[in-house]
């Protein structure tokens, strides 16, 4: 397993990703040639400060009857911040339920999230705009819808022309227990077959609902791809500079036209499943316990420490922001009016579909039954 930066925030060297972290010498879209640049390192921990708290917040929303759901990144920060600073601009990334992290890292507002965890959107942001696929529930769909789009890029002429401005690579986010789904393994054959430009990224957070990742292989996930002729490699998820030197190498070699990676990032899902869940029924408190060791966030502020590059003032500014993103939050989602019902038949499809127009209709007419002369009542 591959680690930068170990639980007390020690660096340690890796000749590859140094070299990766440091970059290029030249700004390509934003992103400056050296990744682990103090500022940029501040700006890490800044990151998974304030995500943690939307995370916090989103719980105490959904306790509040205010979600349907929440399903927590807690404990996966670094993995997601990491992940999500690693895709260049152009880069098409493809999440499940759970990231909202990289959701952060490519510029959603937390708001998005949550109006789609209250029922009330589909999606919420422009995938077109902020390169990122609506949330996906379907376990393992992430990856056909990759391989696809990646190979839609190959066909655009988008790959390998040697141009990190526009040469794109695409991100299948999922989960280790999603791993065990045919549609992935389906996946790596087309990767493999047409070498699209596609990162098979897994947050192997130990958990899949109750089963553990032992039920799911009986190798390390990281040698799945292996099979396919899909180079894989292992790194500790905890460790935000290890997925990001892991995730843009393998983006990058994928962008110039050398086939599929997969890159296992181990980490640990801290809160349970959802907020319909109960952890306590199947992991020890001991097991919680033992990761919380491994905080990614304590880590980068351990090791921005040894560098002497993180003040107090600092700490307590990100907060103090993390705080007042967590009351936006709360006023954004109690002070919200509830949608006209009518608008849930809206945006299903881009086109209009015989099946939701029949069942606006039916809608109507069932909502007719209670017209009031104040209004349609409903
Ligand atoms: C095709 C499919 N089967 C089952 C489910 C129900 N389900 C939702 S989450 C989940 C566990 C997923 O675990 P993992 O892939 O490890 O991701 P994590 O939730 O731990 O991030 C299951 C079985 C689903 N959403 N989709």
């Amino acid at each position: 397993m591959i680690q930068l930066l170990g639980p007390d925030g020690t660096r340690t060297p890796h000749e590859e990703f140094d070299a990766v972290l440091a970059g290029d010498g030249a700004a390509v879209n934003g992103a400056g040639a050296d990744l682990a640049s103090p500022e940029r390192l501040r700006g890490y921990y800044r990151d998974m400060v304030m995500i943690r708290a939307a995370d916090l917040e989103a719980t105490s929303l959904q306790r509040q009857g205010q979600l349907g759901l929440w399903a927590s990144a807690l404990g996966q920060e670094a993995a997601q911040i990491g992940a999500g600073h690693a895709a260049r601009t152009q880069d098409y990334l493809v999440p499940t339920y759970r990231e909202h992290g990289v959701a952060w890292a490519r510029g959603i507002e937390p708001m998005r999230l949550l109006e789609m965890y209250r029922g009330i959107s589909h999606c919420g942001w422009d995938p077109y705009e902020l390169r990122t696929h609506p949330y996906m529930i379907v376990l393992g769909s992430q990856a056909p819808h990759s391989v696809g789009y990646a190979m839609g890029l190959q066909r655009d002429g988008v790959v390998g022309t040697g141009d990190l401005e526009t040469d794109t690579a695409v991100l299948a986010l999922f989960g280790d227990g999603a791993s065990s789904e045919g549609e992935v393994s389906e996946s790596f054959t087309f990767a493999a077959s047409f070498q699209a430009p596609v990162v098979f990224y897994t947050q192997n957070n130990q958990w899949a609902i109750s089963v553990p990742t032992s039920v799911q292989t009986r190798v390390p996930l990281a040698q799945r791809s292996r099979g396919w002729g899909i180079p894989s490699i292992r790194v500790d998820g905890n460790d935000v500079l290890a997925v990001l030197a892991a995730v843009r190498s393998a983006m990058d070699s994928a962008r110039a036209g050398q086939g599929p990676r997969f890159i296992e990032a181990m980490t640990y899902r801290m809160a349970a499943h959802t907020t319909s869940d109960d952890a306590s029924r199947y992991r020890s408190s001991q097991e919680e316990q033992e990761w919380g060791e491994k905080d990614p966030i304590l880590r980068l502020r351990l090791h921005l420490e040894q560098l002497d590059q993180i003040d107090e003032d600092f700490v307590k500014a990100c907060d103090e922001e993390a705080h007042d993103l967590a009351m936006r939050l709360h006023h954004f989602i109690h002070d919200m009016p509830d949608p006209d019902p009518i608008a849930m038949f809206d945006h299903v499809y881009t086109e209009p579909h015989p099946v939701v127009e029949r069942e606006r209709e039916q809608y109507l007419r069932y909502a007719a039954q209670f017209e009031t002369d104040e209004g349609t009542g409903r």
